[in-house]
């Protein structure tokens, strides 16, 4: 029998060692540098990685030249040549001059975080725009690291690091890169104009837009497939969804809305993948509504949902109306269900529950359109029901009283509905 091997140049797969640095800033800071690496381990296996092993070292500081110590660099050669590994992968971003003393020493493959969550963007992206905030990102996260010859992206030809989206191979000549990044920048403002001309057309139509965001594998995509029977991707893995995908949901009233599903957020998202992903994501701030997905049986519960915060809040949507959803419910011990807590802004739901998915519809529709009140009005007075009909929606209306003098209008109308005219017809309230 012969052994299966990777040796074309188009295809290696990468056997990695993971590595991560724990300085004191790390340890002061809110992410667990523990968890952190699980899901370095994560995100190497979805870029169809092999892992060998991980190694963890305890630092005051990072070394300027090698990142983590020479000492540990040596270790690091060691356990590399004995494994056969062909990578080394760091839970930190590195500097250029880092990269090449370690490649130097090791004789492996030097990639970081953030190269690798790019990589795995690169091998989802699906629609062109996708495409090409993939490879600006990757460009504009290449060329201040390029050594001199780009020796590192040559040498071991395919896999992390050097992989375009779809098909293609990043460029290594710093001029050529230049150019692709003004070129690919020239590309995306006309994405940016055709989808705000589309948004515009929507808002205009007065289409309501619900979005889900949250961490990767939250559930969003699932949700998106429950509640409307879309055909979208889920996947036990992490950033399964690029491309943000539409669908229609009907609401218990009737009533459609826009429900759009988007690429999950993660810990340290590389700054350039949040400035190339804007575009996608400004779909979030036209939203009426924005569901925050949550994983509730993740042990980094709070800190996800910390990041998802921190995100929103970069791209300007953190005051929108939001329901938070602490999903997978069915998954976490009676102990950590009893710390959620479902009340007016948050539900707590198993996306695979029939009865927890039609109650989310209903708190939607109640965050959307607000309750349904009841008013009994004088018939004779045709500013108040004049009045009622501008305020919310009029469902019902039924001719009361002895002499048919009442009018009863039953109404879906929304707290700032009220806020602003409904209270004038307080006194009518049945
Ligand atoms: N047990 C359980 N599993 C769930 C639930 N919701 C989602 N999942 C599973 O969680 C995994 C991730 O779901 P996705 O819908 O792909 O997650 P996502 O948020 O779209 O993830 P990205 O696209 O990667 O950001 C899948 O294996 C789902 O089947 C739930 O309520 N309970
Ligand atoms: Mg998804």
């Amino acid at each position: 029998m012969r052994e299966k091997t990777h040796d074309t140049q188009t295809d290696i797969q990468d056997r990695a060692i993971l590595v991560t640095l724990v300085t004191q800033q790390v340890k002061r800071g809110s992410s667990d540098p523990e968890h952190s690496l699980q899901e370095l381990v994560k995100l190497a296996e979805t870029a169809g990685v092999e892992v060998l092993a991980t190694l963890t070292q305890n630092r005051e500081k990072p070394d300027t030249k090698w990142f983590i110590g020479k000492g540990k660099a040596e270790e690091l050669r060691l356990v590399a040549d004995e494994l056969g590994a062909t990578t080394a992968i760091f839970d930190q971003e590195l500097s250029g001059a880092q990269v090449r003393n370690l490649e130097e020493m090791l004789d492996v493959k030097i990639v970081d975080r953030t190269q690798l969550i790019l990589d795995i963007f690169a091998q989802r992206a699906g629609t062109r725009e996708g495409i090409i905030q993939v490879e600006l990102a990757q460009h504009s996260y290449l060329l201040p690291r390029l050594s001199g010859h780009g020796k590192n992206l040559s040498r071991l030809g395919g896999g992390i690091g050097t992989r375009g989206p779809g098909e293609s191979k990043l460029e290594t000549d710093r001029r050529h890169i230049r150019g692709r990044i003004s070129d690919l920048k020239e590309q995306l403002d006309e994405v940016v104009r055709h989808r705000h001309l589309h948004r515009e057309r929507r808002k205009k139509s007065g289409v309501i837009q619900v979005a889900l965001v949250g961490y990767t594998n939250a559930g969003k995509s699932t949700l998106l497939r429950q509640l409307t029977n879309a055909d979208v991707y889920v996947e036990n893995q992490l950033f399964a969804t690029l491309d943000p995908t539409s669908r229609t949901l009907e609401l218990p009233n009737g009533r459609e809305v826009i429900l759009t599903d988007t690429v999950g957020f993660i810990q340290n998202l590389p700054h350039d993948l949040v400035a190339a992903f804007r575009a996608t994501l400004e779909e979030v701030n036209e939203a009426d509504l924005v569901l925050h997905v949550v994983d509730s049986s993740s042990p980094m519960r709070d800190e996800q949902m910390a990041v998802v915060e921190r995100i929103l809040n970069e791209l300007g949507a953190s005051g929108k109306p939001t329901l938070t959803i602490y999903n997978k419910i069915d998954l976490c011990s009676p102990e950590e269900a009893y710390t959620l807590r479902s009340g007016g802004d948050s539900l707590i739901i198993n996306a695979y529950k029939e009865a927890d998915l039609k109650q989310l519809c209903d708190t939607i529709q109640e965050k959307l359109m607000g309750d349904t009140i009841v008013f009994a009005l004088p018939a004779a007075r045709g500013d108040l029901i004049a009045l009622a009909y501008r305020t919310g929606e009029v469902i019902d209306q039924e001719v009361d009283g002895d002499e048919g003098e009442l009018l009863r209008l039953t109404i879906q109308l929304s707290k700032q509905d009220y806020e602003v005219n409904g209270h004038r017809l307080h006194p009518y309230i049945v």
